[in-house]
């Protein structure tokens, strides 16, 4: 027995030693969590604070059940912790959920996406840079916390850090005497969300980049963040590197040894002790509290355990899945941005992600045991631009009337074992709304059912069910069944839930619907389960243009009716119906949305711009047809360079005639394969005599293989030449999905 105190002089409670837990905890259904045995229980200790709940009968008759059981001994203990279990800073992080990204840095101003680091100071001076719009808009769009990028690869500050030259004290901006952390951290306090950093160890400016120094430096900006600003939530350690740089004037490329370089474990000592209830997001070296999804766009693996091994190589398959018997609580967070890249481009402000697609970023994120981590990229004014704001307020409209009534909520539940069959775990612990109850089963019992009557035929659509992860990560693969016009019917299988799991299908009206847990590592312990009807979202068609200049416009469902406008007009009822492929010529913007009748209701507006037509076009050289592929308008469709090849490989393209060449896009293999990151940029008359008028990287292709756009000084050719010169994999491939130029 130990004594918890809720907080020194409130009355002690008594609570039980769990037997079969490890000697070393014991558990605290106040808390409802295993504490250090011997150890003082304080409010601060305490892993869940308790919500302030007015008592309704049910609650009245938990308290009871609760007091009861701690003054006269439990019939029933709960099932001890299988596995590695969230700490308790893991876990206040896995409740937020959703929290966002803020890209801001001298690149805003540069149109770039990694800065080389020496570019100049003058550009920074934001006209209306207004950090409370940025905690606002999070706000309002149901955001918890806010990560800000202090400095960027191309080392420029934030903050004025007293430590370097290149940050917001020698800017025109508040004539050197502004601080975006202080003035992020103040609104942030304002609006009740927490503060998290991102700071690159990459830095390209800085002259001792790659030397022991720099490892000093790097600290000395960690405790300059982590202890004038107040709390930190989150710090972010990005571990991308493309090894060249200004670094102080010396321009050349420097390598490091990721894995020993930066020395992670005595730095992360060192962020512990300043900020004792931070998380730590690292991709590379020493494992941190969270981990990358292996992807920026926007989803984490289906099957997705929140377990890594402590130590050890972590493959692309363990960020996507985490490892089932892994020996660390190594949660997953999906980082993705609103609109393609991670910084400002006004080329983007028609790109910003649609309605269908940030739910189902949602869906593949929080829906998947991830938590997701949102970005908008400031613009050149100082604020989220009004397209992610309305995307982002959209967004969370829509996500709030998709789970706005749980249906399970009033629907009587039945399982097909309750652990020592006492009430305290029973299938009404499973809908009850409080996070600190489960349902869950005898020890030996591994799959289980738990069984909802909604008394009358319910439609629903959406099924979303939490583990109580606190005992670890159990189950391994469900089914969800309901019972429709008297006949049991699957209507999805699965395999993890871990802290959320939500399951998307067609509306069915059934009188039952069924949890099924096949298999577990252990007895199931679920606290929580809702059944939605979300209303539908209309998705945005897709639109093509093949080399011949036809446009093709593809909608997600089928049964979309599809308008369109070829002068900047809304697309709507009144406008032109798609009826099947229609010829363009010249260069043209193209908008449309899908329709549906019944409803009225509109699809986001999606809009494409497409230069001069490619009908023409010759690919000198190209061995078949299917180089082809690269001008055909279709994003998934792709042409490699023969495997034999090295590099570096050009691409020659006959434009047909002469044109006023003015910038170029490259689209890589959006499968990955041969993703070009440093390239060269010809320009020819007579396919003989070339000139050189572009060189340089795809910054941040790998992570995010988008549209990458050139722009050049304008001049005449009639012939284009796209030199690889390194790819992502460090091998020789080289692929195309797209290849296009620019003529404005
Ligand atoms: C990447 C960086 O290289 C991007 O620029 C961005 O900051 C993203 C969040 O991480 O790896």
């Amino acid at each position: 027995m130990i004594l918890h105190g809720r907080a020194v002089g409130e009355t002690a409670q008594k609570i039980p030693v769990v037997p079969n837990a490890p000697a070393t905890y014991i558990w605290c259904f106040q808390c409802a969590a295993r504490h250090p045995v011997g150890s003082i229980i304080t409010e601060k200790m305490s892993t869940t604070t308790p919500r302030k709940r007015y008592p309704t009968p049910q609650r009245l008759l938990g308290m009871l059940l609760l007091v009861t059981a701690a003054t006269t001994g439990f019939s029933q203990q709960a099932p001890a912790p299988i596995g590695p279990v969230p700490s308790e800073n893991q876990m206040r992080w896995q409740e937020m959920e959703y929290y966002a990204f803020v890209h801001f840095s001298l690149n805003t101003y540069t149109d770039q996406s990694w800065g080389f680091g020496n570019e100049s100071l003058s550009l920074f001076n934001p006209a209306k840079l207004d950090c409370r719009q940025w905690v606002r808009v999070c706000k309002e769009a149901g955001m918890k916390g806010i990560i800000l990028t202090a400095k960027h690869h191309s080392g420029f500050c934030l903050w004025p850090s007293k430590y370097t030259e290149y940050s917001v004290k020698n800017v025109p901006w508040k004539n050197g005497k502004g601080d975006i952390v202080r003035e992020m951290a103040d609104a942030c306090k304002e609006y009740g969300l927490k503060l998290g950093i991102y700071l690159s160890p990459w830095d390209r400016n800085h002259p001792e980049y790659g030397k022991p120094e720099y490892i000093t430096y790097f600290r000395n900006q960690l405790t300059e963040l982590l202890t004038q600003y107040g709390p930190i939530f989150e710090i972010w350690f990005d571990g991308a590197n493309g090894g060249s740089g200004y670094y102080g004037g010396a321009n050349e490329k420097r390598t490091i040894d990721r894995t020993t370089y930066y020395d992670w474990s005595n730095t992360y000592k060192m962020i512990r002790g300043l900020q004792p209830d931070i998380v730590i997001w690292n991709d590379g070296g020493d494992r941190g509290d969270l981990r990358w999804v292996g992807t920026e766009a926007g989803y984490v693996g289906e099957t997705n355990w929140s377990l890594l091994n402590a130590t050890g190589e972590v493959t692309e398959n363990m960020l996507h899945h985490g490892l089932e018997n892994g020996n660390a609580w190594v949660p997953a967070e999906v980082n993705t941005s609103i609109r393609p890249e991670w910084f400002y481009h006004p080329s983007e402000d028609t790109k910003v992600k649609t309605l269908p697609e940030l739910m189902d970023t949602y869906y593949n994120s929080i829906g998947r045991n991830a938590t997701l981590l949102m970005n908008f990229p400031i613009d050149t004014t100082g604020l989220i631009h009004p397209n992610d704001e309305r995307a982002a307020l959209d967004f969370a409209e829509a996500v709030k009337n998709a789970f706005a009534v749980n249906l399970i909520a009033n629907a009587e539940g039945s399982a097909s074992n309750v652990r020592g069959g006492a009430k305290e775990f029973d299938a009404a612990k499973a809908t009850d709304g409080d996070k600190r109850t489960f349902w869950t089963t005898d020890d030996a019992v591994k799959s289980a059912s738990l069984t909802y009557d909604f008394a009358t035929p319910t439609a629903f659509n959406r099924f979303l069910v939490q583990e109580y992860i606190r005992l670890g990560q159990r189950v391994k693969a469900f089914t969800v069944e309901a019972l429709v016009d008297g006949q049991w019917k699957v209507l999805a299988s699965a395999t993890t839930i871990g802290y959320k799991r939500i399951l998307r299908f067609p509306t069915v009206r059934a009188t039952k619907i069924r949890l099924n847990i096949t298999d577990a590592k252990s007895a199931p312990v679920i606290s929580n389960i809702g059944v939605y009807l979300a209303p539908q979202i209309l998705t945005s068609p897709r639109i093509m243009r093949n080399q011949a200049g036809e446009v093709s416009l593809v909608p997600a469902d089928r049964e979309s009716v599809l308008y369109y406008t070829l002068d900047n007009r809304e697309p709507g009822p009144n406008t032109k119906k798609y009826t099947g492929p229609f010829k363009t010529d010249g260069k043209v913007e193209i908008r449309t949305v899908a329709y549906d009748p019944a409803s009225g209701r509109k699809s986001p507006v999606a809009h494409e711009k497409f230069d001069l037509p490619r009908k023409s076009w010759k690919i000198i050289g190209a061995p078949d047809d299917k180089a082809y592929n690269l001008l055909d308008g279709n994003p998934a469709t792709a042409w490699h360079q023969g495997r034999d090849k090295k590099l570096p490989l050009d691409l020659i393209i006959d434009l047909g005639k002469e044109q006023t060449i003015s910038g170029f896009r490259y689209l890589p293999d959006q499968g990955s394969w041969g993703v070009i990151t440093h390239y060269q940029f010809h320009i020819s008359n007579d396919n003989k005599k070339w000139k050189q008028v572009d060189q340089g990287e795809f910054s941040n292709i790998k992570n995010n293989p988008v549209w990458q756009i050139k722009k050049l000084k304008p001049a005449k050719a009639r012939y284009i030449k796209l030199t690889a010169v390194s790819n992502t994999a460090g091998n020789s491939n080289v692929g195309y999905a797209e290849v296009d130029i620019i003529t404005d």
